[in-house]
């Protein structure tokens, strides 16, 4: 129905003489409007019954990804970690955690993915290894070529016993020193996260030329591309001067935020080192004659540090301007603001992306409030280029309570049971509600490794796909708009009207616009659209929010559009609806 629908536009286009009309067919490369969906695997699908997610069950649940109207999946880390912070920390970059499951496994999800049209790109963490890797046993030797691998540096002022200070004053972001003592080495080394995370040496040319050896290795093994973990903290000021304080009189010593990071992170390096990543990714696809190789960086900076990503090879440096700029309260200026501001930072010609989520943040719909979760996918999915899901997030999954006894997080334990809630990343990673049997159907197990939030008897996919109008519902509409030419390559216009709603027009000409209508205000509303948009005296509600009583499929007047409070709804021409639909 979709593809007929596609034919039909690219029709009216051409007959139309619109230049597009062509565009569309030459100029999509797969990646730049794709719906990717972030998998933590230890909480997606257990399949084994040890109360922990794996690959088989990654695959096992596949046909969801399709289902949802997704075309990329990236993976958190599957690798073996002694899980110190739940697989960010790697002790052997080329292989699979038995946790996880096996290399064959690996091979049968991406074949799976490969019949579904699935895109399977799995995540980098560049900046450390475990502390149990072979390379960082062997440097803590000084077994070359291995001695420098790691940031190494002598202590300072030893006391009467012999026991040095660190370095300098640098920060773990999860907390204390960000230097470890090894008596064995007689040096300290560097660890921007726990301390089973040493920092590795990018300074060193055979440490780059192993990490390229990595990359190699999962590309022939199939993969499509690499998001790459906490790119901005890879390099290091090489004069390890002390950071100032960040004067902010919240945070306690001690704690990451209380130092301004000037030396320890978004060196420009960091850049050059991207650019060669991404010569031997395009390499390798030539080579190959694959599709292009895609990269994702996520690197928490200034606007400008993130667009020079795009420019150094980066397909999606991560906009994290849902999470950090915007929350439940936002106005819709302050929305429109946010998507503006990485437009217009956006250098010319590149692609766009919308982040609502990670296993780091705190759920899409605890931060905006489950009336507002749909908001989030409408504004998410509409937006031209490419959006990244959290897995959960597309059914409006809550945060979990977890106590300060349950907590795993290190962000958690190495805080106290006063401040770890703040810190915790606990909330977000429960495990994912299939169903209502047992675990919420993600483990044959009653006890899992972080528990089920509670709430999973009534808020599951299953229950979702039985009712008629769902969170779950509203996300596969909105998936199923972006296969359209008018998603694909429709102008844009961000629009603030009266009453605190945001307008968000995408129009190709000769076509009816679509619209997304969301009232930022916690009242109810009545708007005229037809003063400000291109839109016909009646319109369809292609989709809506799901606590907004509007039933999709019911025509609106649009000179006075009622919408209830946290109410946010997609329009659309009657006849487009109903070719969807395939009345
Ligand atoms: C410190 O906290 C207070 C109260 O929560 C807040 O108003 C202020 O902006 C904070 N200061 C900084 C520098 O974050
Ligand atoms: C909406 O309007 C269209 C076109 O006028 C019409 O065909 C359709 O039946 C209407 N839908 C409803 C639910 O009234
Ligand atoms: C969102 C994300 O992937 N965050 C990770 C960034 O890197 C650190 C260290 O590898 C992890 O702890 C985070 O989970
Ligand atoms: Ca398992
Ligand atoms: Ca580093």
């Amino acid at each position: 129905m979709l593809s007929q629908l596609a034919i039909l536009f690219i029709g009216l286009a051409s007959a139309l003489g619109c230049r597009t009309g062509t565009e569309i067919v030459s100029n999509q490369d797969w990646w730049k409007t794709t719906a990717f969906y972030q998998i933590y695997p230890r909480s997606f699908k257990d399949s084994d019954g040890d109360g922990v997610g794996d690959l088989n069950g990654v695959t096992s649940k596949l046909d969801h990804l399709v289902d949802a109207g997704v075309g990329a999946l990236w993976i958190s880390p599957i690798y073996p970690s002694p899980m110190a912070d739940f697989g960010y920390d790697i002790s052997n970059f080329v292989d699979i955690d038995p946790l996880f499951g096996t290399l064959d496994d690996f091979d049968a999800l991406v074949a799976r993915a490969k019949q579904l049209n699935l895109k399977v790109i799995l995540d980098f963490v560049p900046n450390h290894s475990s502390d149990e890797h072979e390379w960082f046993k062997k440097s803590v030797r000084r077994e070359d070529p291995y001695t420098d691998y790691y940031i190494w540096r002598d202590g300072k002022n030893p006391d009467d016993t012999g026991k040095y200070e660190p370095p300098n004053n640098w920060l773990s972001t999860f907390q204390g020193s960000a230097w470890e003592w090894n008596e064995e080495r007689g040096q300290f080394y560097l660890h921007q996260f726990v301390k089973g995370q040493p920092d590795l040496n990018y300074r060193n040319a055979n440490l780059r030329k192993e990490m390229e050896n990595v990359l190699s290795f999962w590309l022939k093994r199939g993969v499509e591309g690499f998001r790459i973990d906490a790119i901005n903290h890879m390099f290091e000021d090489d004069r390890f001067l002390d950071e100032p304080s960040s004067n902010n009189a919240n945070v306690s010593a001690g704690y990451y935020d209380s130092l301004n990071h000037i030396y320890s992170k978004d060196q420009p390096e960091t850049y050059d080192v991207l650019q060669s990543w991404r010569d031997l990714l395009d390499k390798y696809a030539q080579e190959s004659n694959t599709d292009t190789k895609v990269i994702m960086t996520e690197g928490y900076a200034n606007t400008d540090l993130v667009m020079q990503y795009y420019t150094h090879g980066s397909n999606i440096p991560f906009n994290f301007g849902f999470i950090t700029n915007t929350r439940s309260g936002s106005t819709a200026a302050e929305f429109k603001s946010v998507i503006d501001s990485w437009l217009d930072s956006m250098p010319e010609n590149y692609v766009a992306n919308w982040v609502t989520g990670n296993h780091d943040q705190r759920r899409v719909a605890s931060r905006y409030g489950s009336n507002r979760a749909d908001q989030m996918s409408i504004v998410c999915l509409i937006l031209p280029g490419i959006s990244v899901t959290y897995n959960g997030d597309e059914i409006g999954m809550l945060d979990g309570e977890i106590s300060w006894v349950d907590s795993v997080d290190p962000a958690a334990c190495n805080t106290d049971a006063e401040h770890f809630e703040q810190y915790s990343r606990d909330p977000e990673r429960t495990p994912y509600q299939w169903d209502s049997t047992t675990s919420a159907g993600f483990s044959t197990s009653s006890t899992t490794w972080l528990p089920v939030n509670r709430n999973y008897v009534s808020l599951n996919l299953a229950a979702q796909k039985a009712v008629s109008h769902s969170h779950y519902h509203v996300y596969q509409a909105m998936t199923a708009l972006r296969k359209l030419p008018i998603f694909k390559r429709g102008s844009l216009s961000v629009e603030v009207l009266a009453d605190n709603v945001l307008a968000i027009t995408r129009s190709v000409t000769g076509a009816t616009p679509i619209v997304a209508l969301v009232n930022c205000a916690e009242s109810s509303v009545s708007i005229n659209v037809k003063n400000s948009i291109a839109v016909l005296d009646q319109m369809t509600v292609y989709t809506s929010s799901v606590s907004s009583g509007i039933t999709p499929g019911r025509n609106v007047t649009t000179s006075s559009v009622q919408l209830p409070v946290a109410t946010t709804i997609v329009l659309t021409s009657p006849r487009l609806y109903q070719i969807v639909h395939g009345a």
